[in-house]
C-alpha cells in the first residue's frame, strides 16, 4: 500500500458503509506482500530484531478492529497522519504473551514506513474484558475488548430467554478487569413485565436499562448511558447488540439477523469492532458468547464477587465455609429467608461447580464461524 493509497483511505470515516468490502481488497493486497516478507525472514532473524522494536513509544491511534496479519485503527486527532482510519500491518516481531497481542479498543502505536502502516507497539490496558483462552491456544487469556469504561452487558426478555447465569459472571469478569458493568435487558416487548432478576441487580447497584428495538422503548436512556463514554456490548448471540447500535445511529447498517434453530451456534458478528456514534458514543459490538469463562478466579474465591454473600459469609461458622454443604451456614440460612435472591445463590453454586472442574479454560468455547 504506498502513500497515495494511505491517503485516499484517510479520507473515510470508521463508519465507512463499504468497510467490509474494503478490507477485503485492501487486505489480500497486503497479505500477498506480507506473506513474501515474511517467508525471507528466518525466526532468528526475527528474535534479533525483535529488539529493535520501539521500546519508549506514545499510542497514536486507537485499534478498531483486526485480524491475524492487519488492523483497522483510527488515528489519533493530533496524530502526524491525523484523524480518520487506516489499515495496517502487524509488525511480526510482536509476540503474544499470556494475553491477546490486540484487541479492540487498544491504543496501539503506528509507524510509517515507505508509505505502509505497521502497528509497532501497543500500549498497556486500562480495562480489559477477558476470559481464559481455549485449550489448544498459543495465549492463556483470550482479550475481548480492552480499555472500555462500561462493560453493557445485553440480554433478551425472550428468544433468547433470559439467563441470569451470564450477567453474573459478566459482574464477576467487570470486577477482575476493571470497567463499570451495565445491564441492558433488550426485546422488553416481547415480555410481560420484567423479570424478577432485574429488580437483584438493581439492589445490587448494577445500572439496568430496559429496551425494545421494536418499540424504541429505552434507546434514548441508554443513550443517556453510553453519551460521551467508551462502552463493549456483550452477550449470547441473538440478544440484539447489533440491532441497538443501529438504533442509535441511523447511519449505521450492521449486519443483523434471526438466529434461526438450524444455524444454532451461529453468530451474526464475526468480529470485534469499534465504532464511533453522533453523541461521543464510543462502542464495541463484539460476537456473542455463549459462556465466559472466569480469569483467574479461584472457587474459593467466589463468594468475595457475590457482594451479597461476602457480606453474610463472616457470620458462618465455619471460617472456611463454602456455603454448599457445611452445617451453621450464615449464607445458606439468608437464602432461606429470602434475603439473598435464590437465584444468585444457584448461580454461585454453579459457578464454584464449574471452576473446580474446569482446567482453566473457556468450556465449550465457540469458535467464531465464517459467514
Ligand atoms: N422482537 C425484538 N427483536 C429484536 C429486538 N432487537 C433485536 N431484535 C432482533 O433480534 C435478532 C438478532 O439481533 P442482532 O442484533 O443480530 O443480535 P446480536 O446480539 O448482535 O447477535 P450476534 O451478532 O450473533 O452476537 C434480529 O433479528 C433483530 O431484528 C427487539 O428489541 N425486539
Ligand atoms: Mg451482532
Ligand atoms: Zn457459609
Amino acid at each position: 500500500m504506498k502513500r497515495k493509497h494511505l491517503e485516499k483511505k484517510k479520507r473515510g470515516t470508521v463508519r465507512e458503509k463499504d468497510w467490509e468490502n474494503l478490507h477485503e481488497t485492501a487486505f489480500s493486497r497486503d497479505l500477498v506482500k506480507h506473506r513474501r516478507a515474511l517467508g525471507k525472514l528466518s525466526e532468528q532473524a526475527v528474535a534479533a530484531a525483535q529488539s529493535a522494536l520501539p521500546q519508549d513509544f506514545t499510542p497514536n491511534a486507537t485499534l478498531i478492529s483486526h485480524a491475524k496479519k492487519w488492523a483497522f485503527v483510527q488515528m489519533d486527532e493530533t496524530a502526524a497522519e491525523g484523524g480518520g482510519d487506516l489499515l495496517c500491518l502487524i509488525d511480526e516481531r510482536l509476540r503474544e504473551e499470556e494475553d491477546s497481542l490486540l484487541a479492540s479498543g487498544d491504543r496501539v502505536y503506528v509507524e510509517f514506513e515507505e508509505g505502509d502502516a505497521f502497528i509497532r507497539g501497543v500500549g498497556p490496558r486500562r480495562t480489559t474484558l477477558g476470559r481464559p483462552a481455549g485449550a489448544h491456544d498459543r495465549i492463556k487469556r483470550q482479550i475481548l475488548a480492552a480499555n472500555a469504561d462500561l462493560l453493557l452487558v445485553v440480554a433478551a426478555a425472550a428468544n433468547p430467554p433470559f439467563r441470569p447465569g451470564l450477567v453474573d459472571r459478566f459482574l464477576i469478569a467487570a470486577e477482575v478487569g476493571g470497567g463499570e458493568p451495565v445491564l441492558c435487558l433488550n426485546k422488553a416487548e416481547l415480555a410481560e413485565g420484567e423479570p424478577e432478576g432485574l429488580a437483584i441487580y438493581r439492589g445490587l447497584g448494577v445500572r439496568v436499562c430496559v429496551t425494545s428495538c421494536k418499540t424504541g422503548q429505552g434507546i434514548e436512556a441508554l443513550r443517556g448511558i453510553l453519551g460521551g463514554r467508551f462502552t463493549v456490548l456483550s452477550g449470547h448471540s441473538g440478544v440484539g447488540k447489533s440491532t441497538l447500535l443501529n438504533m442509535l445511529d441511523p447511519e449505521l447498517t450492521i449486519h443483523t439477523q434471526e438466529v434461526s434453530t438450524s444455524l444454532r451456534g451461529r453468530h451474526t458478528t464475526t468480529l470485534a469492532r469499534l465504532y464511533e456514534l453522533h453523541g461521543g458514543i464510543r462502542v464495541i459490538d463484539t460476537p456473542g458468547i455463549r459462556t465466559l469463562g472466569l480469569w483467574r478466579v479461584s472457587a474459593e474465591e467466589v463468594a468475595y464477587y457475590f457482594p451479597e454473600m461476602a457480606a453474610m459469609a463472616t457470620e458462618c461458622h465455619f471460617r472456611n465455609c463454602t456455603h454448599i454443604h457445611e452445617p451453621q451456614c450464615a449464607v445458606r440460612t439468608a437464602v432461606e429467608r429470602g434475603e439473598i435472591a435464590r437465584g444468585r445463590y444457584e448461580s454461585y453454586t454453579r459457578i464454584r461447580a464449574s471452576l473446580e472442574s474446569e482446567t482453566g479454560t473457556t468450556p465449550g468455547r465457540m469458535r467464531v464461524q465464517k459467514g
